[in-house]
C-alpha cells in the first residue's frame, strides 16, 4: 500500500492496480482528489505488476462531482483535464468501479475511463444543470456517444441520477457486481480485462450515435418545444442542448471547446451563482445551532393524522412512502371513505404506479373515527379546520389520549402554536409541521418551534423530514410563520397596485416574467375567489366582493379576475377593468399608469423587507433558509436565488432607497427594517449574517 496523498493510496492487488479515494462527504474532486487520481495513475503506470488499473472510492459514494466550494477559487493541484487525458491515454486498462453517485465531474472522470463497473444500487448522472451549469470535464461531447443525443439531454436537462441498471441497459456501465463486493468485482473485472487483452475502449472514438443523428436537426428542435415550459427563465438546459448538438455536428475536440466557453459563460453568470446558492442553503437549513445533530431522536414508527381532506391525505401518503404506518381519524364514515379513496386515485394516477407498490402502501393506512385509535402513535399531525377554537379542542384530547412521550404536531398555516400548546401539559413536545398542497408533492416542510418545543421533539421532525423527502426548514411561531408572512407583504401591495390603476394580468405578467410560475391573481382564480367568502355576508365592499357577487368566482365559473375560454385559457376581462375603474373613482382616486417596474419593486422589496424583520424577530435561523422556504414552497425562481439572496444581489442599498421612496409616497406599510437600516449603513449584505 502506498499513500499517495491524505486522500489517496494505491495498492497493488494481484496484477491489477487499485486507486483508492476517501474523501469525506462525497470524495468531489477537491484539488487533493485530483493531485491523488494524477499521482495515483502515474503509481500504476510505474508499477510493472500491474496490468490494469482500478479506480475506487472509500465512503458514501464514488466522485459525486467537482468541489462545488472550490468554484470561483483560485486553482490549486492537478487540472481535471491533465487527470482525464492521464487516464484515457493511459497504455493500461483503467477501470471505474461506481456506488452511491457517480455525479457531475466524477462520471466524466469515469467516462475517460476505459470500462466502467456498478453495484445495482449505484446512480450516474451529470446534474450540473441544478447548480445552472453543464458538465464541464467532457460529459456533454462523452455522454452522447454512449447513450445518443437524445438520451443525454434528457439526462442532462434534468439532473436525473440513472440506476445502475439502467445505466448497464444503456452502455453507460460495462458490467454490475455483487453489492458490497465492488472492489473485488471490479479488481475481478479489470484483471479479466487485461489478460483477455481487451481494447482500450475511448468513448471520445465511439461516433456512431452522434454521426447518426447529424443531419437530423429536429432532434434538438422537438425537444426544445417539448420542454420550454420546464426550461422557461432558465439559461442552463439551452446551453447543455446545444453542447449536444455541437458533440453531433462537430469533431470530438471541437466540441469539446465549444462546451468550454458555455460552461465559462454559466459559471460567471448571476443564475448559476444563485443555484449554487441554493444547493448550500438547501443543506445549511437542516443545521440548527442549538440542536447539535446527535440530540436524541424519538423512535416513529407508527403516526396518526386527524383529518383525511386534501391536506390531511397528502400528509399521510408522505409517511406510507416511506414505510411507516399511518392511521387516519375522520368524523363521520363517509368522509373517511372519501379520504381513504382519494389517497387511493393519487397512487394509481400517479405516473409510477405500480399496484404492488400502490397495494403495499395502502396496507400501511388504517381509518378510524375516535381519536382513541391513535394512544399509541409516536406521532400525531393535526391537519383539521384551520380554527383556534378546534384546533385546542383536539390538542386537549390529544393530551389526554396519546402515550407520554409522544409528539403532537399542528399543520396549521399561521395560527399560535404556544397557544395551542398551552391546552396540553406537555407543551414540549408540540411542534408544528407545515405541510404545502399537495402536501405528498412539495417539497418544503415548514418545521415550527414554539416556545417549549424540545430539543429532541426539534431533532427527531427535522430528521423524519429528510425520511420522507422533505426540505425542512425551522422557524419560530409568528402570524404566517415566514413563508405565508412573507406572501401577505407580496399580496398586500398587489392588491394595493390594482387599486392604483395597474390591472390584474400586469401584475401576473411582471411576477411571471420575474420567473413565477403564476402571478397572484391567475393563482386565486385557480384556487377559487370564494374562498372564506359568504355570500349572506357580502357588500361589494371589496373588487372580491363584487367579483363573486357576479358569480366570476374564478376558473371554475370561467370567470374570476381573467375571462376563460372553454379550455381555461385566460383573457384579460373588461369587465373586471370596469370594475377596478369603477371602484377606485369611487373611492375618489384616479387611476395611474404604473410601470412594470414599479410593480416588481412594490411586490418584492416588502418581501426582502418582511424577511429582514423576520431575522430580526429570530423567526427564522439563518437568511438563506427564507430562500430555502420560498424556492421549495412558493414557487420563487431558483435561478434568482429567493428574496433575500435577491435583495443582496440588487443590493441592499438600493432595496432601502426604494422602501423609503415608496413610504414617503404610500406610508408605513414601507417602512424599512431596522436591520435593512443596519446592514446599509454597516455596509454589509444578508450574505454576512451567517
Ligand atoms: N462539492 C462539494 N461539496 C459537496 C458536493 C460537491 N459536489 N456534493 C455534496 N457536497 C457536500 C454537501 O454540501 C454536504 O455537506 C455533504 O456533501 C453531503 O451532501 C466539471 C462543474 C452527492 C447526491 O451536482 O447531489 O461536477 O452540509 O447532504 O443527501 O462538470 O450531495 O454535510 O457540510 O447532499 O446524501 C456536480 C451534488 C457538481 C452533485 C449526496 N455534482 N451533490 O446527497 O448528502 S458540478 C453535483 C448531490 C461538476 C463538472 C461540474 C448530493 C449527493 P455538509 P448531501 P446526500
Amino acid at each position: 500500500m502506498t499513500e499517495i496523498n491524505a486522500v489517496t493510496r494505491y495498492d497493488l492487488e494481484g496484477d491489477v492496480g487499485v486507486i483508492t479515494l476517501n474523501s469525506p462527504p462525497v470524495n468531489a474532486l477537491s484539488a487533493g482528489v485530483r493531485d491523488g487520481l494524477a499521482n495515483g495513475m502515474a503509481a500504476a503506470l510505474a508499477d510493472a505488476g500491474a496490468k490494469a488499473v482500478v479506480i475506487v472510492c472509500e465512503g458514501r459514494t464514488f466522485i459525486a462531482g467537482a468541489d462545488i466550494t472550490e468554484f470561483g477559487g483560485a486553482q490549486k493541484g492537478a487540472s481535471l483535464f491533465d487527470v482525464q487525458n492521464a487516464i484515457e491515454n493511459s497504455p493500461k486498462p483503467v477501470i471505474a468501479a461506481i456506488h452511491g453517485t457517480a455525479l457531475g465531474g466524477g462520471l466524466e472522470v469515469a467516462l475517460t475511463c476505459h470500462y466502467r463497473v456498478a453495484v445495482p444500487s449505484a446512480r450516474c448522472g451529470l446534474p450540473e444543470v441544478n447548480l445552472g451549469l453543464l458538465p464541464g470535464a467532457g460529459g456533454t461531447q462523452r455522454l452522447p456517444r454512449i447513450v445518443g443525443p437524445e438520451k443525454a439531454m434528457e439526462m442532462m436537462t434534468a439532473g436525473t441520477h440513472v440506476p445502475a441498471k439502467e445505466c448497464l441497459a444503456m452502455g453507460l456501465v460495462d458490467e454490475l457486481v455483487e453489492e458490497g463486493k465492488l472492489r473485488e468485482g471490479a479488481v475481478a473485472f479489470a484483471h479479466k480485462v487485461a489478460a483477455e487483452g481487451r481494447p482500450l475502449k475511448k468513448v471520445r472514438e465511439s461516433n456512431e450515435k452522434v454521426e447518426a443523428a447529424r443531419g437530423h436537426p429536429e432532434i434538438f428542435a422537438n425537444f426544445r418545444k417539448a420542454n420550454a415550459r420546464r426550461f422557461r427563465g432558465f439559461l442552463a438546459p439551452e446551453y447543455n442542448i446545444q453542447c449536444v448538438e455541437a458533440a453531433v455536428n462537430l469533431p470530438f475536440e471541437e466540441g469539446l471547446a465549444v462546451e468550454r466557453k458555455l460552461f465559462g459563460e454559466l459559471i460567471s453568470g448571476a443564475q448559476s451563482a444563485a443555484q449554487r446558492y441554493a444547493f448550500f442553503a438547501e443543506r445549511q437549513a437542516a443545521k440548527i445551532p442549538d440542536v447539535p445533530d446527535d440530540t436524541a431522536v424519538i423512535p416513529v414508527n407508527k403516526v396518526g393524522v386527524i383529518g383525511g381532506g386534501t391536506m390531511g391525505g397528502g400528509i399521510a401518503m408522505n409517511f406510507m412512502n416511506a414505510g411507516i404506518p399511518v392511521t387516519m381519524v375522520e368524523v363521520k364514515q363517509d368522509a373517511l371513505d372519501r379520504g381513504i379513496a382519494t389517497i387511493r386515485r393519487n397512487y394509481e394516477r400517479s405516473r409510477t404506479a405500480v399496484p404492488a407498490e400502490t397495494e403495499a402502501r395502502m396496507g400501511r393506512l388504517t381509518g378510524a373515527l375516535d381519536l382513541s385509535a391513535l394512544a399509541d402513535c409516536d406521532l400525531v399531525i393535526e391537519a383539521v379546520f384551520e380554527r383556534m377554537d378546534i384546533k385546542k379542542e383536539v390538542f386537549a384530547k390529544l393530551d389526554a389520549i396519546c402515550k407520554p412521550g409522544a409528539i403532537l404536531a399542528t399543520n396549521t398555516s399561521g395560527l399560535n402554536i404556544d397557544e395551542i400548546a398551552s391546552v396540553t401539559k406537555r407543551p414540549e413536545a408540540v411542534i408544528g409541521l407545515h405541510f404545502f398542497s399537495p402536501a405528498n408533492v412539495m417539497k418544503l416542510l415548514e418545521i415550527v418551534r414554539a416556545d417549549h418545543t424540545s430539543k429532541e421533539v426539534i431533532n427527531t421532525c427535522m430528521k423524519l423530514a429528510r425520511k420522507i423527502g422533505k426540505i425542512a426548514v425551522l422557524v419560530g411561531v409568528c402570524p404566517g410563520f415566514v413563508g405565508n408572512r412573507i406572501l401577505g407583504a407580496r399580496q398586500r401591495e398587489a392588491n394595493k397596485l390594482i387599486m392604483e390603476g395597474a390591472m390584474p394580468w400586469d401584475v401576473d405578467r411582471v411576477l411571471y416574467d420575474f420567473g413565477f410560475p403564476m402571478g397572484p391573481f391567475a393563482m386565486s382564480d385557480l384556487a377559487g375567489l370564494d374562498i372564506g367568502w359568504v355570500k349572506e355576508r357580502s357588500k361589494g365592499e371589496t373588487i372580491r366582493d363584487v367579483l363573486c357577487e357576479m358569480d366570476r368566482r374564478g376558473q371554475k365559473t370561467g370567470a374570476g379576475w381573467y375571462d376563460y375560454d372553454e379550455n381555461r385559457n385566460a383573457k384579460p376581462s373588461p369587465v373586471t377593468e370596469k370594475i377596478l375603474h369603477d371602484f377606485i373613482v369611487r373611492s375618489g382616486a384616479n387611476p395611474r399608469k404604473i410601470s412594470d417596474e414599479e410593480i416588481l419593486e412594490r411586490c418584492i422589496y416588502p418581501m426582502v423587507n418582511e424577511g429582514a424583520k423576520i431575522l430580526e424577530e429570530k423567526k427564522a435561523i439563518r437568511p438563506s433558509d427564507i430562500d430555502v422556504v420560498w424556492e421549495n414552497g412558493y414557487g420563487w425562481p431558483v435561478y434568482r436565488g429567493g428574496p433575500m439572496w435577491y435583495g443582496d444581489h440588487v443590493g441592499l442599498p438600493k432595496v432601502l432607497a426604494k422602501m423609503q421612496e415608496f413610504q414617503a409616497q404610500m406610508g408605513d406599510a414601507f417602512t424599512p427594517a431596522p436591520l435593512l437600516e443596519k446592514l446599509v449603513a454597516d455596509g454589509k449584505s444578508f450574505a454576512d449574517l451567517k
